[in-house]
């Protein structure tokens, strides 16, 4: 397997670190202990969890308005590929990526050659009905999915089966369907034949799948229609997957609900019904900011998790979420962003981990609110970054993974090689 990041440079400064890191992974292990908790079986379970990268997440993503793109950005899939194993190397959190098509159209066996050198695998596979692309035949101006019109539908329909294809000769076990189909002004669309449009053509795609694989429906609120969205939330999103049948899940995107809405709760339902298929994690202050998973609400993303770490111990039937980033980074290094966005979805898993599950039970049993609320904020508050760490080292990754990476200077070796992108406006101003 081969290792873009030289690896005397992680050597170096992890050498830097060590003796720290052991004395925090020691006296934390030491007052975990005393809860009765065995520190290196969490570093263990924190150290087994997955996260894809999102092969769009490693360019400058931007606003509707404006990109500003930084140094080096990749410039196809293969350029991508080649983030995501830096991304995987120092974090050893990362080991498959999830493609968007037709953005990342190229060989599939040469797809599968380039992530197989570092190590990597693909996850689900996402289609994109949402854009017209050149020399597409009938426009999604109107929709995709749900059009009004046979062809256009069947061209989508059709679009969806390619992904399958294509994820079936690189090794990815689900499809990943979001549409931007909606309407922009009351009576636009009746609500109910769009619907049923949309279900008729997904009931086409999912007579496609292989046996072993999954599909994954997103909902998103709004945008870029923004009076009604055919899969405008979870409710909806439930209805599908029971339409569809065994092999249709939901997908949660944290960014594409109203602020505030409870998404735990959300989550929770799902599971309950075995209609959980996974998430695009990042955070949002206002709507889908696609911001860096964890850099506005923490406390959210652990509660998410709890109900994760729930779901796991009970053993809840169906339950084998898939876990994706989906961000946009408009002001840091998309390496950067993502390899902390890695550490804080861990994060939240490994507090999660913590949760006093006992204390908690017995707490709801009695109503006791106040020492429920404790059970979990013991657990939130605790520093669990020496497990991360810990975790990361012991797979060969870097325990400070961006420090190592600026130590590298991997971003100003590739800008060198990859020219300079422009950047641009939306043109929706
Ligand atoms: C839509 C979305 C969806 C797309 C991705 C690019 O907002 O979250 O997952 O595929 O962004
Ligand atoms: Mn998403
Ligand atoms: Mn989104």
């Amino acid at each position: 397997m081969q290792d873009i990041i030289d690896s005397s440079v992680v050597e170096n400064e992890n050498a830097a670190r060590l003796t720290g890191l052991n004395r925090d992974y020691a006296a934390l292990g030491d007052k975990l202990g005393r809860r009765g908790v065995s520190i290196d079986a969490i570093r263990d379970k924190v150290a087994a969890f997955g996260i894809a990268i999102p092969s769009w997440g490693v360019g400058t993503g931007g606003t509707r308005f404006a990109r500003f793109p930084g140094p080096g950005e990749p410039r196809d899939i293969f350029d991508k590929i080649e983030d995501c194993a830096v991304i995987d190397q120092l974090t050893c959190a990362t080991p498959r990526i999830s493609l968007h098509i037709p953005w990342d159209k190229a060989d599939p066996q040469a797809l599968k050659e380039a992530a197989s050198r570092f190590g990597l695998g693909f996850d689900a596979i996402n289609s994109n009905t949402f854009q017209d692309q050149p020399g597409q035949r009938r426009s999604y101006k109107f929709g995709s999915l749900s059009h009004t019109d046979a062809a256009t539908r069947q061209q989508a329909v059709e679009h969806n089966l390619e992904c399958i294809e294509i994820g079936k000769a690189i090794g990815s076990k689900a499809l990943t369907v979001w549409i931007g189909d909606g309407s922009n002004f009351p009576g636009q669309s009746d609500f109910a034949r769009a619907f049923d449009r949309y279900l008729g053509s997904m009931k086409a795609v999912y007579a496609a799948l292989p046996e072993d694989w999954r599909v994954f429906t997103e909902h998103k609120m709004y945008e870029p229609a923004f009076y009604s969205t055919v899969v405008q939330d979870w409710g909806t999103n439930y209805l599908i997957a029971k339409e569809l049948g065994p092999k249709a899940y939901c997908l949660v995107d944290l960014g594409h609900h109203a602020p505030n809405v409870n998404i735990e709760m959300i989550v929770s339902r799902l599971i309950q019904f075995g209609k959980l298929g996974g998430f695009h994690f990042n955070d949002s202050k206002y709507g889908d900011d696609d911001l860096d998973a964890g850099s506005i609400d923490p406390y959210r993303l652990f509660l998410v998790f709890n109900e994760l770490v729930e779901a796991e111990r009970r053993e809840a039937p169906g339950f084998q979420p898939a876990h994706m980033l989906d961000q946009s980074h408009n002001v840091t290094d998309p390496i950067e962003s993502l390899m902390v966005s890695a550490g804080e979805v861990r994060r939240a898993y490994a507090q999660a981990l913590l949760v006093d599950r006992q204390a908690l039970a017995e707490a709801q049993e009695a109503n006791d609110a106040l020492m429920a609320s404790e059970a979990l904020k013991a657990a939130f508050r605790t520093d669990v970054e020496p497990i991360l760490a810990s975790a990361r080292l012991k797979a060969g990754g870097a325990v400070d993974p961006v420090a190592a990476y600026r130590a590298s200077g991997y971003r100003r070796k590739v800008a060198e090689k990859r020219p300079a992108t422009e950047g641009s406006g939306g043109g929706i101003v």
